[in-house]
């Protein structure tokens, strides 16, 4: 289990296809929290570290990996900075990240890999306290600039990685708020700090309930 403190900042992690606008919001956020506690924003993959390049080269079509193998590099990836994560948590900085483990079940699952073998990696993992998923329909993301590029961005996969964001085993023992992206930016932004000041009122400081793991 993670090390608790009486008053721990807030993890949040937005999830979503390519193009939903996870990256847009994830940032705002950032910012608005900024103002009264320090915030850390992340991504996953991180493709600072010598994991994280193998996973750019193979997301930018350079270097070719089995499914299943690149599936437990990105949960390395992940692994690698968890306890950091968890330290910063428990010294009262918010936490706000775009894309996590349910990236990686999503889009692994999307590959043929079944449910049960993409969490068992990452479990254990700290647990966000709020999942923003930000819906966007698959034709409409393919629209948007730059799309395509990515290994996993056309639309037969972007509908089943869509569709396994659903599954209720995915999003089990987590708060999950979902966004429709059709919604104006404003609109979906104001909803984004709502969600997240009521998870701060569930585990804000004072009330901060343990650091919880990840499908445990
Ligand atoms: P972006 O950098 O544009 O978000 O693309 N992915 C990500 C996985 O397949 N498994 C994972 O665990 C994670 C975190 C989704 C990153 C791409 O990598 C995919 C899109
Ligand atoms: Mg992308």
């Amino acid at each position: 289990p993670w090390p608790t403190c009486g008053s721990r900042g807030l993890f949040v992690v937005f999830e979503g296809l390519d193009r939903s606008g996870k990256s847009t919001h994830s940032k705002l956020l950032a910012e608005h929290l900024g103002s009264e506690a320090p915030v850390r924003w992340m991504c996953f993959p991180d493709r600072s570290s010598p994991i994280g390049s193998l996973l750019d080269l193979y997301l930018r079509k350079q270097a070719s990996l089995s499914i299943s193998a690149v599936h437990l590099l990105f949960s390395a990836n992940r692994w690698e900075q968890a306890a950091s994560i968890a330290e910063d948590l428990n010294s009262g900085t918010h936490v706000i990240c775009d894309r996590y483990a349910f990236s990686g079940a999503a889009y692994s699952i999307a590959n043929g890999l079944d449910l049960g073998f993409c969490q068992a990696p990452d479990r254990g993992l700290p647990a966000p306290d709020l999942v923003c998923f930000m819906r966007v329909c698959p034709e409409e993301a393919a629209q948007r600039e730059d799309y395509g590029l990515s290994r996993y961005e056309y639309p037969e996969m972007q509908a089943k990685v869509g569709k396994a964001f659903d599954l209720p085993g995915l999003r089990a023992g987590v708060a999950w708020h979902d966004f429709d992206s059709r919604r104006s930016q404003e609109v979906n932004q104001a909803e984004v700090r709502d969600a997240a000041r009521q998870a701060l009122a569930r585990s804000g400081p004072g009330t901060a309930p343990p650091l919880r793991q990840l499908w445990a």
